[in-house]
């Protein structure tokens, strides 16, 4: 690829182990409809954002409902997820190798930028005190448009200031590879390389990579 000048990181998935309370919360919800989520259903849900969760969810469960219902399941939802979040997440969740690697890419020049589709990402980043490891926040309170729209990549390159050609993105959702991809990015996968197989390649933990991989890309 082109040579490389950023890294943006998605986050729940990526950086935090925080994808399991956003799918306790959404298994939660739909018992609370009359049926059930499975993981393999998750995985649709990952890195999209809230409102059209909803939308994929009541859907799966074949369920119709207004617009104030689903803003109601949504916050529902939410506050289930912030109660997780309070309670059971702290500096831990940060998956291992994550801020070796970031200090290591930081201290060789590279940019560094978050591209998340949550709105409560910057609660997430504050409690887990990984800022200062980042250039640029994009989360989901500043974007309209959820991945696969690139949007939230491209608005993290134009705030560090480097083309699309020239950032290598992390992320560990369907929808988060194509945004990336459809952005003209190069795309890692973080995770399970047949469900994340529009990725340029795939990883299982930032212990595998290091700049020197990076470099070789
Ligand atoms: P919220 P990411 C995404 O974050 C999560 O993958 C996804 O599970 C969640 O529904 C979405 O954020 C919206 O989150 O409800 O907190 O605004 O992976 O893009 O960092
Ligand atoms: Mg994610």
């Amino acid at each position: 690829m082109a040579e490389i000048k950023a890294c943006i990181f998605d986050m729940d998935g990526v950086l935090v182990s925080t994808e399991i309370y956003h799918f306790k919360a959404w298994k939660r919800l739909t018992e609370t409809l009359g049926f059930t989520i499975d993981e393999a259903f998750n995985e649709n849900l990952k890195g999209v954002s809230r409102s059209v969760c909803i939308d994929l969810i009541l859907k799966h469960g074949g369920l119709a409902k207004t617009q104030d219902e689903k803003d109601a399941l949504a916050a529902q939802k939410n506050q289930w997820f912030l109660e997780y979040v309070q309670t059971e997440i702290t500096p831990k969740n940060v998956y291992p190798g994550v801020i070796d690697f970031l200090k290591e890419v930081q201290s060789r020049g590279i940019k560094t930028a978050i591209g998340s589709a949550s709105k409560n990402a910057p609660l997430l980043i504050e409690k887990l005190g990984i800022k200062s490891y980042f250039n640029a926040i994009v989360d989901g309170n500043m974007i309209t448009k959820a991945k696969p729209n690139p949007e939230v990549f491209l608005k993290g390159a134009e705030l560090i200031g480097v083309k699309p050609e020239n950032c290598v993105v992390f992320e560990d959702a369907i929808s988060g590879v194509e945004a990336a991809k459809n952005g003209g990015m190069y795309c890692i996968g973080v995770g399970d390389s047949t469900i994340l197989n529009k990725a340029d390649f795939c990883i299982h933990s930032f212990t595998e990579m290091n700049f020197d991989r990076l470099s070789d890309l």
